[in-house]
């Protein structure tokens, strides 16, 4: 059990508050340009829908240097809302906002979660929500959606459902939603998206869990968090929160660091689990709270020639790995994807040169691919195959969760750019047919998992 020490100042604000029902919990890392109107719609939500209960609002900083914290306290006190809402609510609202102490020496959205943990614990509330402080889509309302389930519903886990761009989450569409659904039979469509209810039973069990580490204290915690109340049997379900509008990161540029820590997380737990999994068949949706809205989430641009150019340079590098880490069979594949990769962006070169090509627009550079790609395609078997031999990988520990996910993220950015080009006329509902069908696959091939699993690690 990792060692957290609440600091003296956290100390002081637990006991200024005293005790609460409902928490809204808000992680930070230099937000100052968004965080404000996240507080507002937390402290608008928790007075507008739950006038009778003890609410406070609690905003947990990695030391931002950018004001973070400050614009959190600045921002227009409880009051101010009442008078918006012509609310008269019987308990005060308390807003706290504090630097988080590191997790075993490790800062990172986790850690800053850990410490919301162990405040919701010791004031006793029945519901956390999280939300994440680069939303611009958050209204009041997603408060009522997160809480609900768990105040009137006896639930213990809420689970965001958004409109998402088709290009928009791409961790979760290609790896954690498949394979959570898959291992453990619930569809639960954003396990990893940020945005979360949680009961206080539910806290006090995630405190008690002693396989807390470094990549759960950074961008770990997501699927720790949702697989820790999936894999245990609390009760799931999903809130209908509409559009997520946010700090929007391409694939190929800024998701490095989050893929490895998620999927280490991911394969990790799953070895971790396999109790829970290996007699699992098929899945089932979770129920879904919440009116059904019409959303129409912003557009993303994804560069995927450089999604393909990736994928073939990782094929130079770490040829190897992929060779110790899967499959013969799964290795031999994807290494001759990789090197078809390769000829297209060298042809996508010739063509333009490479300086044209590359002063275009990701928006062009991806039609201009696109005429050359019409072939390439990655297909969904293959995926999924890439991913159970790294569950067995996993399993037999021949190699570490870490380095397995590092080694796949060149890989998997050579799926994101198979996926990119295939959606790229498709609809918001044909791209997440295209994710669905992907599922599908996961699921169609869990049997053969299965029994590899129990003929090279065990039961
Ligand atoms: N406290 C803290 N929060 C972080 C850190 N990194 C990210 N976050 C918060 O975690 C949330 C999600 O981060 P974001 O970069 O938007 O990830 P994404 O939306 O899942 O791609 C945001 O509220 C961030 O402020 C960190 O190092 N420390
Ligand atoms: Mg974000």
């Amino acid at each position: 059990m990792p060692e957290t020490a609440l600091t003296p100042a956290i100390r002081d604000e637990i006991a200024r508050v005293g005790s609460a029902d409902i928490m809204v919990g808000i992680p930070s890392y230099r937000n100052a340009a968004t965080i404000g109107h996240v507080v507002r719609a937390a402290q608008a939500g928790l007075v507008q829908y739950f006038p009778d209960l003890r609410p406070v609002v609690v905003n947990s900083d990695g030391g931002s240097a950018d004001g973070t914290q400050r614009v959190v306290v600045e921002t227009e006190p409880p009051d101010y809302v009442e008078r918006i809402l012509l609310v008269r609510p019987r308990n005060r609202l308390a807003r706290v906002s504090l630097t988080y102490p590191e997790v075993d020496g490790v800062s990172g959205k986790g850690a800053a979660l850990r410490t919301l943990f162990l405040i919701a614990r010791e004031l006793g509330v029945q519901a956390l929500v999280v939300v994440d402080s680069d939303l611009r889509s958050i209204v009041p309302e997603w408060i009522e959606l997160l809480a609900g389930p768990i105040l009137k519903g006896g639930y213990d886990f809420v689970s965001p459902l958004y409109a998402r761009h088709k290009w928009d989450g791409t961790i979760t569409n290609t790896v954690t939603y498949p394979l959570t659904r898959a291992l453990y039979g619930l569809r639960i469509r954003q396990p990893i998206g940020g945005d979360f209810g949680v009961s206080g039973d539910l806290v006090a069990a995630y405190l008690e869990r002693d396989d807390w580490d470094a990549e759960v204290s950074r961008f770990g915690i997501d699927i720790w968090m949702t697989t820790g109340a999936v894999a245990r049997g609390f009760a799931v379900c999903e809130a209908r929160l509409g559009a997520k509008v946010h700090d929007p990161k391409d694939p190929g540029a800024d998701l490095g660091p989050m893929f490895r820590q998620v999927v280490a997380t991911a394969l990790r737990l799953t070895a971790l689990n396999a109790d829970r999994w290996l007699d699992v068949v098929g899945s089932r949706p979770v129920p879904a709270y919440g009116f059904e809205r019409l959303a129409d989430p912003p557009p993303l641009a994804v560069d995927s020639l450089r999604l393909l150019s990736s994928f073939h340079d990782g094929s130079l590098a770490l040829a190897d790995t992929w060779r110790a880490m899967l499959a013969p069979a799964t290795a031999d594949e994807v290494l001759s994807l990789a090197a078809e990769a390769g000829r297209l962006v060298d042809t996508a070169d010739a063509r333009g040169g490479h300086g044209a090509v590359a002063s275009h627009s990701p928006e062009s550079r991806t039609e201009a691919l696109a005429d050359l790609v019409a072939g390439f395609s990655f297909p969904d078997e293959l995926w999924a195959r890439v991913v159970y031999d790294l569950v067995i990988t996993t399993g037999t520990s021949r190699m570490q969760p870490h380095a397995i996910a590092a080694a796949l993220a060149p890989v998997y950015l050579g799926r994101v750019g198979s996926l990119v080009v295939e959606t790229r006329r498709m609809s918001a509902d044909e791209a997440e047919e295209r994710v669905e069908a992907q599922a599908r696959a996961f699921e169609r091939l869990k049997p053969a998992l299965v029994e590899r699993w129990r003929a090279e690690v065990g039961t």
